[in-house]
This record gives structure tokens, sequence and C-alpha cells, in this order.
């Protein structure tokens, strides 16, 4: 940490940096695609616009940020790392450096339940969550009387980005290309990439029933991550109201958008006072999931067949991101805050 934080509930930098992505309103845009690498991240990168030169920040806590253009849209592609925990450190932080709705979707890799090839696209509608239950007696079982692990309710993929994304994946999907593509299925994110997987290791998980409870459950369970429940599950909780947004408030611009301006905001300008994360706004997310693991064949897929698999779903994702209309685009209107440390990504805006 090299910068001085203030405010224990919600840490900014004095330039509202927030405390673990590093970023600050105007170097992250409200259309997102969410990854697992860095290496995905630059991958897909690849097809953003040359110009402006793409906005990069890496944090001290591993997440990475590209900010940039796809086709003229502002898009950015948020590497987080692995598990809940991070997603909810993404999903949180990013949510109070943008004004507006935010479109989300994540491109994450998967193991597969469902009889398709390595390789495949799955697209999960919803998501259960799957923990380990720390109430349970591991070492001796018989001590037990609930289950080693809990399986929640389904969270859901908001349905309009869900289909845009679904269409988007079908018509980039290279014409030689074998992957399936399955859409409309359930997800089930797991707490551990092994014992809350069902994987067998040398801890005493007591989980080798547990594949087959999520089959019995008659969900449609198609994949197994480890981020995308926590997804579907704050976005539901924005959309479903929530408290006021955590201290300082920072001047933004509200709709409807307004030709972008050099100058800074007139105090007291009603229309500009507007806290980060607004009330009236919405978290739409989806997730789209690249078969790495037959966990009915137990193949996996290669380095070159990743590549190329990642290269195609990422521009479809950008795709599907760019071609959304959202009516209030802050990204498309003015971010005061960067204009003083970072002139280049006043590029990123200014082009209304
Ligand atoms: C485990 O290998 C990781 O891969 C999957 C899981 O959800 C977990 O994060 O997703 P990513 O490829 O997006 O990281």
């Amino acid at each position: 940490m090299k910068q001085t934080l203030t405010d224990a509930n919600f840490p900014r930098t004095a330039d509202h940096r927030v405390y673990h992505l590093g970023l600050r309103p105007g170097e992250v845009t409200n259309r997102i695609i969410t990854v697992g690498s860095p290496s995905r991240a630059s991958g897909i990168a690849t097809h953003l616009d040359a110009e402006p030169k793409p906005f990069v920040l890496s944090s001290e806590r591993g997440f990475t940020t590209i900010t940039g253009r796809f086709r003229g849209v502002p898009v950015s592609i948020v590497s987080i790392g692995m598990g809940y925990p991070n997603m909810d450190f993404f999903v949180r932080e990013v949510r109070e450096c943008i004004s507006g709705d935010m479109y989300i979707v994540r491109l994450g890799s998967c193991g597969a339940l469902v009889e398709v090839p390595v390789g495949s696209v799955v697209l999960p509608s919803s998501s259960v969550a799957i923990n380990r239950n720390y109430d349970f007696d591991f070492v001796d079982p018989e001590r037990s009387s609930e289950p080693a692990y809990r399986i929640s309710k389904p969270a859901f993929a908001d349905a309009h980005l869900h289909e845009e994304v679904r269409k988007a994946i079908e018509a980039v999907k290279p014409v030689d290309s074998k992957s399936h593509i399955v859409a409309g299925t359930t997800n089930a994110s797991a707490d551990s990439f092994y014992s809350s997987q069902g994987r067998q290791t040398s801890f005493p998980d007591r989980n080798a029933d547990l594949i087959a409870r999520l089959k019995e459950l008659d969900l449609n369970i198609s994949t197994l991550e480890m981020e995308t429940f926590h997804l579907y599950h704050l976005a539901h909780c924005w959309g479903a109201g929530h408290s006021e947004p955590p201290s300082p408030t920072i001047p933004l611009a509200r709709g409807p958008v307004r030709p972008v301006v050099s100058q800074p905001p007139v105090e007291g300008d009603a229309t500009l006072e507007r806290p980060l994360a607004a009330r009236d706004t919405t978290i739409k997310a989806a997730a789209v999931h690249l078969v790495y693991a037959s966990r009915t064949s137990q193949d996996f897929i290669t380095p070159s067949e990743v590549t190329a698999l990642e290269d195609w779903a990422g521009l479809a994702v950008l795709t599907a991101l760019s071609n959304i209309e959202i009516p209030y685009d802050v990204s498309r209107s003015m971010f005061y805050s960067v204009a003083s440390s970072h002139p280049e990504c006043w590029d990123f805006f200014n082009y209304l």
C-alpha cells in the first residue's frame, strides 16, 4: 500500500481510488467483461480499437483493468483472479467508480457436467452456490446430522443481456469450430476448485456424492466454476434497492448525456451533484463459460484450443456489450476527475 487511505468503511485515496482495484471514476466504463486471468484480459484487449491507446492499470492486489473502445464504444476488461471474494471486491469497488447502469459479462472457464466436448461454450441463465459447511464434522462425519456442502437457491442472469450475448456467440463462432454452444442452463459456483466441486484429493472432503446431489436437483446444472453465482447475486441485490452510497460523494455528470467540456463542473450545479452509486441505477449481469474440463470424459482443453476459444468468445462478448444501449450512459459523457492526471482517458469518453 503506497497511498494514504481514508474512511475505514469504504477506503479510498485522496484522489478517489478504491482500495483493491486501484481505480477511480473515469478509468472504468459501464460495459465490462470480467475474466479470471490477466492473459485472457490481454488477449481480448487485442480486439480493442488501436486509438485511443487503451488505458491499463494493474493494482497491487492483482486486479488488472484495461479500458478502451471497441468499434468506438467504451468498454473495460477487468481481470479479477479467482473466487467469490474477488468477485465481491470487483463488483462493489467498480460500482462506486461508475455512475449509471452497469453491464457485466463474466467470461470464465469451467468444468462441464453435460456431455459436450472441451472447447464448448455454455451460457448459464442462472447459478446456484455450493459452499463447504464448516459446521459439518469432516474428521468424524458420523457426528454430523447436516450435509457437508450447502447448495443455495438460484440467482439469475439478466435475460436481455444473456440473449444478446448468446446471439453474438452464435454469430462470431468460426465456421470450422467444433464448439457446442449451450444456453439457458444452470451453473454452480463453488467456494473451492476441489472439495466443493466434487474433486477427490488427499483431504477428507466427504464429497463423493456431491455431483450426484447436484444432478438430483433437476435444475439442469451444467457447469461448475467459482464466481458467477456471486455476480448474479450482487446484481440482483443492487436492483432490489440499496442503502446510501459510501462517502465521499463525488460530483459526476447525470443524464441526459451532454457534450464533453474541458472545464471542471460548476460548484452548485444540481445536475452534477450525483452520488457515485446512485439509487436509480441497475447492474445487469450475464456469463459465458468456456469448457476447459469435461467432468464426464475427464478431458482437458489444450493451450492452443484455449487461445482460439478465448479469442472468438472475447470478440463475441465485446460485440454484444457494444450493441447494448445504455439509456444514461456516463461512459459517453464526461469524467472530470480523470482529466487532471490521466488526460489520455478523456479520449475514451470524448466522442459524442
Ligand atoms: C479455477 O481454475 C478458476 O477458473 C475458473 C474458475 O471459476 C476459477 O476462477 O474461472 P476463470 O477461468 O475465469 O478464472
